[in-house]
């Protein structure tokens, strides 16, 4: 699908005059500083005028989940934003946000100085594989599911309240609260 195709719903359609959409987005880092560069993150995500912060989980520091063995222990945080980007705008800037965090794409599921996934956009489903909505693979994901439900014990996702998910994910057991401080507030709205 093209960013112009004509044929695209309205929700990722550029002409369109866009309302906010609330979106969830999911970070994490093992490589480097990883709280302050969540917090950083945090920040630059919400720096500008059309998206705003409405909410931030503790930070929890998790296991990794695939990947090489031997890498880091992750921390991971979810936050929600509302934004009148489209969808494809909005993972434009989380790919500018982590690549200002140098950001490297060597091995899959490999370390990272920061990842900034897109969860949910609004209600709205892609198979597309540039974005796929929700993300495919965050439904038995606990260090997106136990954030989240920590920041909105009330979510859910596909229906599914999202901390009964967390409770079954395979990676649930090996997750920990990272600090008794430990969330990047910085003017939620929400
Ligand atoms: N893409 C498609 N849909 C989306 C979406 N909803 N949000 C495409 C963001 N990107 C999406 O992503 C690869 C491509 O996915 C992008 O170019 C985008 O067009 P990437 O960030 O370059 O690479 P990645 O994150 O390594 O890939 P992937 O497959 O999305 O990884 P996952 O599934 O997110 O897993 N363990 C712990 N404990 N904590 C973690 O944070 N993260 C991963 C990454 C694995 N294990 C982990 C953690
Ligand atoms: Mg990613």
């Amino acid at each position: 699908m093209s960013r112009h195709d004509a044929s695209r719903p309205d929700a990722v359609r550029p002409d369109a005059v866009r309302p906010y959409t609330r979106a969830v987005l999911a970070l994490g880092s093992n490589l480097g500083e990883r709280n302050d560069t969540l917090c950083a993150a945090v920040a630059e995500l919400v720096d500008r005028p059309d998206v705003r912060l409405r909410d931030v989980s503790p930070v929890v520091q998790t296991r990794p989940v695939g990947g090489p063995s031997g890498q880091p222990e992750f921390l991971n945080m979810v936050m929600e934003i509302e934004t009148s980007l489209d969808p494809y705008g909005l993972l434009e800037h989380c790919q500018a946000v982590e690549n200002r965090h140098l950001r490297t794409r060597d091995v899959r599921w490999g370390a990272r100085t920061l990842d900034v996934d897109i969860i949910t956009f609004g209600g709205l489903s892609s198979s597309d594989e540039k974005l796929t909505l929700p993300h495919p693979r965050a439904a038995e994901r606990a260090f997106v599911l136990y954030p989240w439900a920590l920041m909105d014990p009330q979510a859910t996702l596909a229906d599914e309240p999202v901390a009964a998910l967390a409770a079954q994910a395979p990676d649930f057991p090996g997750i920990e609260h990272f600090a008794d401080d430990d969330s990047c507030e910085s003017g939620a709205t929400g």
